[in-house]
Order: C-alpha cells, then structure tokens, then sequence
C-alpha cells in the first residue's frame, strides 16, 4: 500500500529543531503551536491523498489536534493517508570517528513502537547519515549504522510496522557521482547483510536511500538521465529483489530536479525493475508551501495549492508522466501567490 497506485510517502517528520531552523529561514514564528499549524495546513491539503500513500510525522505531531480538535492522525487515516512516525532519537558525533555521525534511538525502542502503534502508526523511519570526505566515511561508521538500522527494522517488524530505512549518503562536498555511488553501494551492501543477519524480512520493508549524485560543489554535475541511470545501476547491484519499494529521499535537490531524475528513472528503467521506484521527499514536496504560508493563516489556501501541485508532479514522476510543462502550468500561480505575501 506504501508503494501502491503511483503514490509515495510524504516526509513531514522533521524534528522541532530542523522544523525550527526551516521556520527560521522565512522569519517565522518557532513555536509549538506554528508547528502544530503548518502540520495542519499540510494534512487538510484537499486531494493530497491522491498522491500520497503515507506521511511521516515526529513525535510532537502525532500527539498534536488540528484547531477543531480533531488528532492530526485522525485526519490523515480520513484523507486515506497511512501515518508513519520517525523513531530515531538523532545523528550525534559518533565517538573516535571526527566527521562522523552515529544514529541513536535503540534504548526503548519496543515499548516506543507499541505505543506509536497504538496511536494509529503503521510504518516508522530511521535515518542514517553518511558524510563523504578525505578518509570518511569508515567501516567502523557505516557498519554501526547499518547494524542499528537492522535492530530497528527488526523490533519494527515485531510491532507490526513496516521500517523504512533510510541510510542516507550526503549531498554535501565536491566528490563526484561515481564516488556517491561507490560508497552508496557500500552502505547498502552492508545495510541487507545487516538485515539478514537480523532476520528482518525484506518484503515487509521500504529502503530510502539517496539518488546517486555528484556533490554539491563538484564542478562536473550530470545530466538528468546520467543521474538516473548511475543510480539504477548502483541499486540493481545492492538491492535484494525481495524488496517491494525504493522510496527516495530529497537530500536537498530542488522540488523540480528531484522529480526530473525519479522520473527519468521510471521512463527508462522501470519496466526492468524488481522494485517500485517511489519517493518519501521532505523539502521536495514542502519547500514551496513553507515559502508562500510564511505563517500566515491568510496564505494556507495558497500554499496548500502548493504542496499539492508538488505532490502531483511526484506521482507524475513515479507513472514516467512528469514533464517541465507541468511546471510552466503552476509557475503563474506560484509567482502571484510570492508576490502577495
Ligand atoms: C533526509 O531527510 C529526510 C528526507 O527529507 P528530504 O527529502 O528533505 O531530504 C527527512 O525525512 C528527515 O529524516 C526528517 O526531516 C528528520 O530530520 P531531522 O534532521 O530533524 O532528524
């Protein structure tokens, strides 16, 4: 159902400080209740589960009431929207690693789950995060987040959630696209061995990994189609076929690109593909929204329109049907609503 229908998850799990620190871009107000308000406005979006199969929420959300009352939960299982929930407790400084971050969030994490499944949580998600740079990332990194993302999904399985797992190589430096995918095809590697030895089973779980992709600031930056097709060959190579769906994360791609290159994906690759090729972006489905909302509770039609349109052109990118003249078609709105704010 995650995967299903040319649908895909909507992360909306950032935590209060990166929820804070997006806020803070756009001078809005970080408080719990503009948190509680902008996660309102994106669970009343009229149509949106029409695109979107699952949202993923953080703990103050799954614990928040829209201003009719009314638990944000509630809402989403209405709009036919599966609820998922974050789990991890964070990346921190992994100890004797400098550069290197470790994922916490094990230490009661069976009764966490019973409770999150209580709530009306269906699936839950892990993230952990990779840097490239001279001499990183180590074995000793990528096999402690491998190891903690197999012990999650399992005790998730136990709970009867579907974990996504999500080991995310970063974005950040000058590497080039063919050392993202070495070191993609690395972690993923030790992720499945991790989860065999686990004994997590693979068709009850969605792996979000990153796109395979040149550094921010390398100077050779590929083509859509170069993207696309190094990152099917690199999960081709490191993915089980037992896996019903890859679900990508944004990383930082702007909304356009990171529909272009899942969408280049599917028109190239996907009748040759195990898996269904979905998304579960963040910043690439909310970022437009956040800037024409800027708080206000006058601009939430507007941004809802927004999100939507975002949300729309993904599932167009999953079917191989997204082109840049979907773009065009919104650009007026999306330009007139900026203006007014
Ligand atoms: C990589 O971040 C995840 C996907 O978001 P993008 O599509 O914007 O890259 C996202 O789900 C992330 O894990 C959550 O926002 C939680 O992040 P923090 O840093 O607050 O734990």
């Amino acid at each position: 159902m995650m995967v299903a229908n040319g649908k895909g998850l909507l992360a909306m799990d950032e935590s209060n400080p990166t929820c804070n620190k997006r806020f803070a871009q756009w001078g809005i107000p970080q408080n719990e209740e503009t948190r509680r308000a902008y996660r309102e406005l994106i669970v009343t979006t009229p149509g949106l589960g029409q695109s979107i199969s699952g949202a993923i929420l953080y703990d103050e959300t799954i614990r928040q009431k829209k201003k009719d009352g009314t638990l944000i939960v509630k809402s989403l299982i209405d709009a036919q929207i599966i609820p998922g929930i974050k789990v991890d407790t964070g990346a921190k400084d992994m100890a004797g690693h400098a550069g290197e971050k470790v994922t916490e969030g094990l230490d009661g994490l069976r009764d966490r789950l019973a409770e999150y499944f209580q709530m009306g949580a269906r699936f839950a998600k892990w993230r952990a995060v990779i840097a490239l740079g001279d001499g990183i990332p180590s074995r000793g990194c990528i096999e402690a987040n491998a190891n903690a993302l197999a012990r999650y999904a399992a005790l998730c399985q136990e709970a009867g959630l579907v974990p996504v797992i999500e080991p995310e190589v970063l974005m950040d430096g000058a590497h080039t696209m063919e050392r993202c995918c070495e070191v993609t095809e690395e972690v993923l590697r030790t992720v499945f061995n991790e989860l065999y030895s686990q004994r997590v089973m693979l068709e009850g779980l969605i792996l979000k990994p990153n796109m395979v992709l040149p550094g921010l600031t390398c100077a050779r930056q590929e083509t859509v189609d170069e993207v696309a097709e190094a990152t099917v060959k690199c999960l081709l190579r490191a993915v089980p076929a037992a896996v019903p769906g890859i679900a990508f994360l944004s990383g930082g791609q702007s909304g356009e690109l990171a529909s272009a290159r899942l969408n280049a994906m599917n028109v190239r690759f996907k009748s040759q593909l195990p898996w269904a090729l979905a998304f579960s972006f963040a910043r690439a489905i909310q970022q437009p929204a956040l800037e024409i909302w800027h708080g206000k509770q006058a601009n939430v039609s507007s941004a809802q329109q927004a999100l939507q349109h975002r949300a729309q052109c993904n599932r167009a990118a999953r079917r191989g049907e997204y082109n840049a003249a979907m773009e065009m078609d919104n650009r007026e709105i999306a330009l007139y609503d900026v203006s007014s704010v």
